[in-house]
Order: structure tokens, then sequence, then C-alpha cells
């Protein structure tokens, strides 16, 4: 597949592989305290993807519907803090794609198993939508659809292998994307899983 197609994204090839070790360690620490778990959507469907969080807001859904809240509802308690290691990588990946200066506050972090998938949608539940985000790819590799603003917007697909970071700003902040089924596989970094790390300011400056 082509891999530097896609008009607004920034596509960092390889930029996380330095710090991958460190960020997939970080990754255990956090789901010790909040482990992955399978969202419920507004439409009582079961997600394919188990996600978790960790920052000072973490994105949840539920038969209510999809917000960001300060508090695991599985625990009770606050998510764990962000660690160091993923406040920087965010930060040093916005500026290099000309976003400097980017404190995201929600950190999503997604599991894919194989057959998991995530259907074209649009991230539009944070508060600040002047911020970009920016999305990190750990193990198995994976195709990525990438659409416009428009529903109708020809969409474009992507392969994202382990270390990938990919900065979604400006116009194309909203524009509706989604990760295909998660082919049968095996990464040395992290078995049959892809993990996928993204940064959110969702406070909207507070
Ligand atoms: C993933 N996750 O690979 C993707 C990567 C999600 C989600 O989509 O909502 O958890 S984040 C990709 C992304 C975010 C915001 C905008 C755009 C893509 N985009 O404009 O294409 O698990
Ligand atoms: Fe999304």
């Amino acid at each position: 597949l082509p891999r530097r197609s896609a008009p607004g994204a920034h596509l960092l090839d390889g930029f996380a592989l330095p710090v991958a070790a460190g960020l997939l360690q970080a990754v255990q620490a956090v789901t010790a305290a909040a482990p992955f778990r399978h969202l419920i959507t507004p439409g009582g469907r079961r997600m394919s993807v188990a996600m978790t969080n960790c920052g000072r807001l973490g994105w949840v859904s539920d038969r209510r519907g999809y917000r960001y809240d300060p508090i695991d509802p599985e625990s009770g308690r606050p998510w764990p803090e962000m660690p160091a290691l993923f406040g920087d990588l965010a930060d040093r990946a916005a500026t290099a794609a000309g976003f400097p200066g980017f404190r995201p506050d929600a950190c999503l972090i997604n599991l894919y198993t194989p057959g998991a998938r995530l259907g074209m949608h649009q991230d539009r539940d944070e508060g600040d939508l002047t911020q970009p985000i920016v999305s990190v790819s750990l193990g198995l590799p994976a195709v990525f659809q990438f659409g416009g603003p428009s529903r109708r917007d020809p969409v474009t697909n992507i392969d994202l292998v382990h270390g990938d970071v990919v900065v979604w700003g400006g116009a194309w902040r909203l524009a509706h994307h989604g990760v295909k089924e998660l082919r049968d596989g095996s990464h040395p970094a992290t078995g049959q899983r892809r993990i996928n790390i993204t940064f959110r300011c969702a406070g909207g400056g507070r």
C-alpha cells in the first residue's frame, strides 16, 4: 500500500521506534491500574477494540453516549497519570508536523487483536478542535482508512506499522477515518496485538 498518499495527515515513519520499548512498558503500567475493556456503544454494541486511558481525561462510551471523563467508570478513580515519555513524544511529533506546544490532556490507548476493527467515524468529542491529534502505532500492522471532512469524500488506505506516528490537524482534524479488521499475525514487540496510542486536547483549554 502507498504509505504517504494521504493529504492532510503528517506521517512520521518510525518516529516512535527509538522509544517503542519504553512506550510498551508504560502501557503495561497504565493497564495494571486501568485494564483494557470493551466499551459499549450508545447503540448497545460491544466494541471489538479494547480501550483504556491515561491523563486528566479519558474517552468513554456507554448507553448514555460518548464523553471525556476524569474518572474511570470501572474503578471510580481518576485515570492513571500520563507517563512523561508519552507527553514528550506527543509534543516532539506535533512539533515535527508543524504544531508546536502540543499539551494533550487525554490519552486513549486502543488494543486490537485479530478481527478487531474500528468503523468509519469522526473524532469530535474534544473541547479544542484547533489542536491536532497525535497517533502512535505499535505492534501488528493495520490498514488505516482515511477519508475527508465529508462522509462522501474518497477514502485512502494507509498502512500503519510499528513505530509510525501520525499527526492529524487543521482542516483534516475532522476527517472521517477507521481501521480495517486486524489481520492475524505476530509481532516481536507485542505478539498478536496492535496497540494505538492517541493524544488529544479534550478539555477545551481548562
Ligand atoms: C487507531 N484510533 O488506529 C485510530 C488512530 C480513535 C481512532 O481513530 O478514535 O481512537 S487515531 C486516528 C485519527 C484521529 C483523529 C483524526 C484522524 C485520525 N483523521 O483525521 O483521520 O486506533
Ligand atoms: Fe478516531
